[in-house]
């Protein structure tokens, strides 16, 4: 396969970058902390190095050295689509390569082939309480084939640790083949009376989910979907569900293992379920005023919320101090395909009154969208509402981002990660020392 063979050709490469900046520049600082980060999420310090993705603060994410404009403009498409496929996105984060059109098709290929889910996988999620979350079936689905990781077993067999990429790469491309069935499984099984649509062996990965929650005819949802997954596959390795994940991954856990570990931080309602706090603010707000208020009176709403001591989904970074281009790119979609829609009409409106409140407010950082401020009005649109599941599909976008690290990790031999805590008293000896 052509992913695997434009891995191994460069690993040479760049493991022999990575031992000379250690053998020359061991030494060389390249961050401090201070007392003041290590009680803040050791927020901003520099911990790891990644060559697939990285978040400027001003400008966002760029997978691979591209920007999300660029993305989307030179990933390849099918004919009468008008977003690039996913599998060309997966080949771009596995190769460091701008995939063909080819390429793209033959990672949707490989997909096609691996997508078979078993049923225990469906019989484990069905025997969870009928109130479980989404997020809490996806993670458990994730986790229940662990016993197929191709790498464990080698790894027992005693393979090579040059070579136990190729081994994260198989359970990675296993995995990734079956998300969209298991998302659209527990999609069904919550919201649309356990039906269960198969898999078409003629559409590709984002059309196939699509397809799998009934919207099979639906070009322009396909669309969405397609655009969604590429959206929120990576957004470098410090934020919570990738850094969950590289940290499992580190003790050599399989990806099953690690990819359900970062799943359950993505959980978390100041990371990846504010997609699903953010909907259900957008409709408290569109009810408390039975549809769209005048700016005026969601200016106040706004002020009068945030004096209330809470946190507004959606906004707001620990990294990013411009707009989110993943909001913008979702903006610009809806602005081409809802322009009329009620609730897009209000995230375009607490768009433009939000920002200078936040800022007037004064302890917020960042007072911009970031992408999970826009992403469930999408998804609304089209029909699905039930919001608790918004997570799920930014989660299967994730695994794409989650698994492309750990491959690489595995192929650049990174260790355990084991960094160091201290007490209390040790900072206060160490700072009245000094
Ligand atoms: N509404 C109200 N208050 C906010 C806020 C918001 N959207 N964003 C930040 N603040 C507050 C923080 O809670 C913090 O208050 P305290 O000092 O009382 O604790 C203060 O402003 C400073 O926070 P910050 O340094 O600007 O932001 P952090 O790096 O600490 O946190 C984030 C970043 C995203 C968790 C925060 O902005 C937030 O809670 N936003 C809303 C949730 C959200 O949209 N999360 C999704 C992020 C994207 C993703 O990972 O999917």
């Amino acid at each position: 396969m052509e992913m695997f063979d434009r891995i191994s050709s460069q690993m040479a490469g760049w493991r022999e970058r990575i031992a000379s900046l250690k053998e020359e520049h061991g030494s060389y600082k390249v961050s401090e902390i201070t007392v003041e980060q290590l009680y803040t999420g050791i927020r901003g310090v520099a911990i790891n190095v990644s060559d697939i993705s990285y978040v400027d603060p001003h400008e966002g994410i760029r997978l691979r050295g591209y920007t999300i404009p660029e993305i989307i403009d030179a990933l390849p498409r099918l004919n009468g689509t008008e977003i690039p496929l996913v599998g060309g996105l997966y080949y771009l984060l596995m190769t460091n390569k701008m995939p063909t059109l080819k390429d793209a098709l033959e990672v949707e290929n490989e997909w096609n082939q691996r997508n078979r889910v078993p049923d225990y996988v469906f019989d484990v999620i069905r025997r969870l309480p009928t109130d479980a979350h989404p997020m809490a079936m996806f993670s458990i689905a994730l986790l229940a084939q662990q016993n197929e990781s191709v790498f464990t077993k080698k790894y027992d067999e005693g393979v090579p640790k040059t070579d136990y990429w190729k081994y994260y790469l198989e359970d990675s491309l296993n995995l990734t083949a079956r998300l969209p069935v298991i998302g659209a499984f527990i999609y069904n099984l919550k919201f649309r009376q356990g039906e269960i649509i198969p898999p078409d062996p003629s559409l590709d990965w984002g059309a196939n989910f699509a397809h799998m929650i009934g919207k099979g005819e639906d070009k322009e949802y396909q669309d969405l979907a397609r655009l969604f997954f590429i959206l929120h596959s990576d957004h470098e390795s410090g934020n919570v569900s990738a850094h969950a994940s590289h940290l499992v991954g580190s003790a050599l856990s399989d990806v099953y293992y690690a990819s359900s570990a970062g799943i359950n931080g993505l959980a978390g309602p100041l990371h990846g379920l504010a997609n699903q706090e953010c909907l259900k603010w957008l409709l408290e707000l569109q009810a408390a005023f039975h549809g769209l208020p005048t700016r005026p009176q969601l200016e106040k709403y706004l002020s009068d919320y945030l004096n209330s001591n809470k946190v507004i989904p959606g906004y707001g970074h620990a990294v990013l101090r411009v707009t989110d281009p993943r909001f913008t790119a979702q903006l610009e979609f809806g602005k081409a395909h809802m322009p009329d829609d009620e609730l897009f009409k209000l995230v375009s409106l607490v768009y433009e009154c939000l920002p200078p409140i936040l800022m007037k407010n004064g302890k917020v950082k960042n007072p911009l969208p970031n992408v999970d401020a826009i992403n469930g009005v999408m998804q609304y649109h089209y029909g699905v509402q039930e919001y608790e599941f918004y997570t799920v599909l930014f989660g299967i976008g994730r695994i794409l981002g989650l698994t492309s690290h750990a491959v690489w990790a595995r192929a650049l031999g990174k260790p355990i990660e084991r960094p160091k805590s201290l007490t209390t008293r040790m900072l206060e000896d160490m700072v009245s020392a000094s």
